[in-house]
């Protein structure tokens, strides 16, 4: 059935629960790990990518661009932008050996990738360094020619020659074992577009100018304070982040710079005029509340921009996404507040801004997945359920499977 995930160190199809969380094989010792790359088939050979080389960005987008996820019915497909890449992939700390690439030994054309990024990980009362895997692509003529075990091992044998090994990742399909699945939300923005392109459809018992009027965002953000997220809030970002997260069984560890480096670092270029609220090259939205009185940072949210590629379309070639990421609110610590709805309805407040902002961008669709406590304000906001789902994975490491509810962080 999984011929790979079979030999894998991964909880298998079926197992029950462990009775303690814990690693699956213990970490190997640098010198145990094997020393040469693993063997590629022949006419073909690894390749590390460096990605302050704005020739080889280019190349990964090439690639991810005609080769990465599509959805069901291959209609739109993940358009990552060099720079999304560029912030996703060099947070502080990060190893160019996990930015690693197959390419065509005789042209050098670029056929393969996968990555890694080290994070702190919390699993429920553990605490440990893990590698984040993300933007496995196989080119299409490549396809079903087990080169995704290849990369998947390669890459596991770079992050033991760093001592670290756990690590996290996602995906749409089904492997063993999920630890989480979440299902997408959207909350439709450009209607219009959005039917045109067949990203959705007015139902039976509406009209499209009905369905605008229903969707209808305001025009300005309502909560008092609410600016966008500058170098000197960070301290605090990191800390409310910290707090907040708490809560939850399975969270991203942030310190200072990487809190600095996760929210201000892909914000775009600052050098030239931006146009409503979305400047050149941004790639991350972070606005935070400032209390108009104490001036103490008591709420934040961030999203970031993942276009689609529209696959056909006459008139459309892309679908302007946002995609909700990290946010916390202080009126999380009241207590009683899940049980009064008090963080619900600053939740609601919260997010409400988030799309005003998303708005002015221009996005056509806002997506959230079922995570943290989005469960709370999706369907005050008028988000509706997608066909899509996402499941989160941890490589080495044993715990029960986390409710969506008790969820997770990481970039999807
Ligand atoms: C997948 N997404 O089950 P079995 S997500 C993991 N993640 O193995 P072949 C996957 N495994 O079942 P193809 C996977 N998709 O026989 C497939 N597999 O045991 C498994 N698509 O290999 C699959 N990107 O090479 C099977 O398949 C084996 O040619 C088959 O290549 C697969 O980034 C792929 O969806 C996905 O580019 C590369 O279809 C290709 O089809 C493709 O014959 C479009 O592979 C893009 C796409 C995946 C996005 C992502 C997270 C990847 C996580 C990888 C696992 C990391 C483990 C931890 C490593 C570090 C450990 C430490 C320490
Ligand atoms: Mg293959």
């Amino acid at each position: 059935e999984h011929k790979f995930w079979e030999t894998q160190p991964v909880p298998q199809l079926g197992e029950e629960p462990p009775a303690e969380d814990g690693f699956i094989e213990p970490t190997k010792a640098i010198e145990d790990v094997r020393h040469e790359p693993y063997p590629l088939p022949k006419d073909f050979e690894w390749s590390i990518l460096d990605i302050d080389d704005p020739k080889q960005i280019k190349e990964v987008y090439d690639l991810l661009s005609l080769n990465y996820v599509e959805d069901d019915e291959a209609s739109f497909r993940f358009q990552y932008s060099a720079e999304f890449l560029e912030w996703a992939l060099k947070p502080p700390g990060y190893y160019k050996e996990w930015h690693l690439g197959v390419r065509v030994s005789t042209n050098k054309k670029l056929v393969a990738f996968i990555s890694g990024i080290p994070i702190t990980l919390r699993v429920r009362g553990n605490m440990f360094r893990a590698s984040e895997i993300n933007f496995l692509c196989v080119h299409k003529k490549l396809r079903s020619k087990r080169l995704a075990p290849v990369l998947i091992k390669e890459v596991t044998r770079q992050v033991h020659l760093q001592g670290i090994a756990q690590a996290i990742y996602t995906a749409g399909v089904v492997i063993p074992t999920p630890v989480s699945t979440c299902r997408y939300y959207h909350r439709t923005l450009n209607i219009p577009k959005l039917v045109d392109v067949k990203f959705t459809c007015v139902p039976r018992n509406m009209t499209l100018a009905r369905m605008i009027r229903v969707h209808k965002i305001d025009t300005t953000p309502h909560l008092p304070g609410l600016r966008e997220m500058e170098p000197k809030d960070i301290p605090e970002v990191a800390d409310l982040f910290a707090r907040y997260m708490e809560r939850f069984g399975m969270s991203q560890i942030m310190s200072v710079d990487e809190t600095r480096h996760i929210f201000l670092s892909g914000r775009g270029d600052f050098s030239q005029p931006s146009e409503g609220h979305r400047r050149p090259k941004q790639v991350l939205w972070a606005y935070v509340v400032e209390d108009p009185e104490s001036h103490r940072i008591t709420d934040f949210f961030s999203f970031y921009s993942l276009p689609s590629t529209i696959i056909n379309h006459p008139k459309y070639n892309l679908l302007q996404a946002a995609y909700l990421f990290y946010y916390s609110s202080d009126s999380a610590f009241e207590p009683g507040a899940e049980e009064s709805g008090n963080l619900k309805k600053r939740l609601v407040q919260l997010i409400g801004d988030a799309l005003i902002i998303a708005n002015h961008a221009k996005f056509d669709v806002f997506n959230a997945v079922t995570l943290m406590d989005n469960m709370c304000f999706l369907e005050d906001l008028k988000f509706g359920a997608g066909d899509g789902l996402l499941n989160f994975y941890l490589y080495n490491w044993r715990t029960a499977p986390l409710a969506g509810v008790e969820a997770v962080g990481g970039v999807e």
